[in-house]
């Protein structure tokens, strides 16, 4: 099972751990092209401030910075799963991120997680926290049946703290400066600690920030190691003066796509890393990467009772959905194969290509829909994923409206070498190779690895060639 791993060489993931991660979106890089998730925006309090949330908005710890969700009761959030579920038959995980922090507003969460334990008991139960409080609700949590569980990390070091948290708020007192990150640090490794001693699966995000932890990340990633978390999930800081907080205000810029390989090219000689991430919303539906919130309507489901959603969620139905899932896997696995037996031979290079994806696994989105591009690195060691590239819009946004997005998309695939994609007009093409960008459809609904590998086997012999 392929598990969005960094460049270290992990020993392989126990049985009843891949049993748990199978149908995980996040947790597994290999079923984030097949499951998706649905984020419930019942908690909207929060407990400390971070300088790169503006609580206008939702919490930026595992979510896009910039949005606002629409907050639900608990009752209403178990009849959206049900609506949901019952038509996105791949939905495998419900994930409570907020808008706040989860168990700041415990009060709120985990009513929630217990209707969905009783009426859809076959999904995943997931939480997000900033880690002050888990340590108390950690035995809640497990009796609910949580065992997914986030922590935002940023830094281990008090010092480095005080510049990302101004404040934290706990037993009815406000703590500041560097009492504050000593009190919130020594609460999640506690929290840390004692969940996986009683067999949580724990992820941690950390955020990117600039000039305040990027150099420090890497003992992040040691001290989460020997914690015993699963997965670090290293998130760029989203900076822009309309998000109106403290380091977008104050000059602290986004972290760039070159700063968050080479991080997490440093994180990974020591954890397994979550690459797919892709911030999402508080009320974030479907796949990774390819969100349909907008897509949910509460009039459509707040207005039916909880058993005819029951009967509208179908479990015989979304068990043979799953089954089929299964199978498309098998057969996407077997295609794939043949990129963990056969070298690329590349000596020592690496290439980096870009692939237009709408899910499965496959090469099957048109170029001018694309709004992210999914970076893959081929090279000796083989095929591997290594992050998503958003884009501010399409290429094509309709039949009279081809914009011209194209310098945005140049500038971000710029180190790539090749683009993978289902369809291209001769005209983006054309612009792509100005820049030395080469563009196939050769590839088109294949399956993605097994593809990168054969374009990237096919360019270095064509450029060998060309070398004479
Ligand atoms: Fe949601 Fe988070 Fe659970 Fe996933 S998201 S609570 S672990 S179900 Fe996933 Fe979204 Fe990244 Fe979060 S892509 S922001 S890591
Ligand atoms: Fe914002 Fe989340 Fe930090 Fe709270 S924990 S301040 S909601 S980013």
């Amino acid at each position: 099972m392929s598990c969005g791993c960094g460049t270290l060489t992990l020993p392989s993931i126990p049985e009843d751990i891949s049993a748990k991660i199978h149908n995980h979106p996040c947790y597994s890089e290999g079923a984030h092209h097949h499951y998706a998730r649905i984020h419930l925006p019942v908690a909207p309090a929060c407990n400390i401030q971070c300088n790169y949330c503006n609580r206008k908005f939702d919490c930026s710890n595992e979510s896009r910075p910039g949005v606002t969700s629409m907050r639900l009761k608990p009752e209403e959030g178990i009849k959206k799963v049900l609506y949901v579920g019952g038509k996105l038959h791949r939905l495998s995980v419900v994930g409570i991120a907020g808008p706040g922090d989860s168990l700041a507003d415990a009060k709120k969460t985990l009513p929630t997680l217990a209707l969905i334990k009783e009426h859809a008991p076959d999904l995943k139960l997931c939480i997000s926290t900033n880690g002050l409080l888990l340590e108390e609700y950690l035995d809640d949590l497990i009796t609910l049946g949580v065992d997914h569980v986030t922590v935002t990390i940023n830094t281990i070091d008090p010092e480095i703290g005080a510049k990302i948290y101004p404040w934290v708020f706990y037993q009815g007192k406000r703590y500041k400066g560097v009492e504050a990150a000593s009190l919130l640090l020594q609460k999640q490794l506690l929290g840390i600690e004692k969940a996986v001693q009683k067999g949580l699966l724990i992820k941690a995000n950390s955020v990117l920030i600039p000039g305040i932890n990027d150099h420090h990340l890497p003992l992040v990633s040691q001290k989460l190691r020997e914690l015993g978390v699963f997965l670090h999930n290293i998130m760029p800081l989203l900076s822009e003066p309309e998000f109106g907080t403290y380091f977008a205000l104050n000059g602290v810029r986004s972290a760039t796509d070159e700063e968050l390989s080479r991080v997490q090219e440093a994180c990974g000689m020591d954890i397994r890393l979550m690459t797919h991430c892709r911030q999402c919303r508080a009320d974030a539906v479907g796949l990774v990467g390819e969100d349909q919130s907008g897509e949910i309507h509460p009039e459509e489901y707040l207005p039916l009772s909880i058993e005819a959603l029951k009967e509208h969620y179908n479990v015989a139905l979304r068990n043979e959905s799953f089954e089929k899932i299964e199978l498309f896997r098998k057969a996407l696995d077997k295609a794939n194969e043949r990129i963990e037996k056969e070298s690329l031979s590349s000596n020592g290079q690496t290439f980096l290509v870009a692939v237009t994806s709408g899910g499965e696994g496959m090469i099957n989105q048109h170029f001018g829909s694309v709004k992210e591009f999914l970076i893959y690195e081929a090279g000796d060691k083989g095929v591997k994923f290594r992050q998503a590239r958003k884009i501010s819009t399409e290429y094509c946004t309709g039949p009279d409206s081809c914009g011209n997005p194209m310098d945005e998309i140049c500038s971000r695939l710029h180190d790539c070498t090749l683009i993978l994609t289902a369809k291209i007009g001769s005209c983006p093409q054309e612009s792509l190779a100005k820049v030395g960008l080469i563009t196939s459809e050769k590839w088109a609904n294949q399956p993605i690895e097994k593809s990168i590998l054969e374009a990237v086997q096919e360019y270095i012999i064509s450029h060998d060639q060309e070398r004479g």
